[in-house]
């Protein structure tokens, strides 16, 4: 009798201690399941509007849609004003300056989920490095700079040259505490753009 209690206990204690482990496990697993850290955002739209400085010419506006992102779908580029073709590029003024500036969407969400605002508040780990292939000068306007005073590069300070045609490379590097104002620098790279643009 004694002796079978006993086993009855030794069985039930480890039963007992098996269960608990399980649930501490599944418990674990649980609280570690959430999403990963810095997951990539979608980022479906990307617009650039360029604004000529002083009074009168046209504003310009280059877009970028790719409505799923790295998926297969390719990307859509459209330009006002454009110069149509089977390779449109937009057109901008020569020897003309403009004020650049840059706008995120993610438009698969309902509502229209505003990524600027998000890389605004990120200031400091995000950084749009540009690199042009004729036409016109780039620069960090700096009024978007963070506390370390780095430019973000959501504005910029455009100057085209003489009549002609290039092609404007823009990436955003995501830079989590190692953003150093360098292109293009440590990180990740969230959006990589190439724009054409026609001189005239
Ligand atoms: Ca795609």
């Amino acid at each position: 009798m004694n002796m079978t209690n006993n086993l009855m206990m030794r069985w039930l204690t480890r039963f007992f201690a098996g269960s608990i482990l399980l649930a501490t496990v599944l418990l674990v697993s649980c609280g570690d399941d959430p999403e990963p850290p810095n997951e990539e955002e979608l980022i479906t739209t990307l617009t650039l509007t360029l604004t000529p400085v002083g009074e009168g010419g046209a504003t310009v506006t280059l877009k970028f849609y790719d409505e799923d992102g790295d998926g297969p779908i390719a990307p859509v580029y459209s330009y006002i004003p454009s110069s149509g073709g089977a390779s449109p590029a937009a057109i901008l003024a020569a020897n003309t300056a403009y004020t650049g500036r840059i706008e995120l969407l993610n438009e698969s969400e309902t509502p229209i989920e505003n990524i600027t605002e998000e890389i605004e508040e990120e200031d400091d780990e995000h950084l749009f490095c540009f690199t042009v292939g004729g036409g016109a000068n780039i620069s960090y306007a700096y009024a978007d700079e963070d506390d370390d005073g780095l430019p973000v590069g959501l504005l910029t300070n455009w100057e085209t040259g003489d009549a002609g045609s290039g092609t404007i490379k823009i990436v955003l590097r995501h830079q989590p505490g190692t953003k150093n104002g360098t292109c293009p620098g440590s990180g990740d790279t969230d959006i990589e753009v190439t724009f054409n643009i026609i001189i005239q």
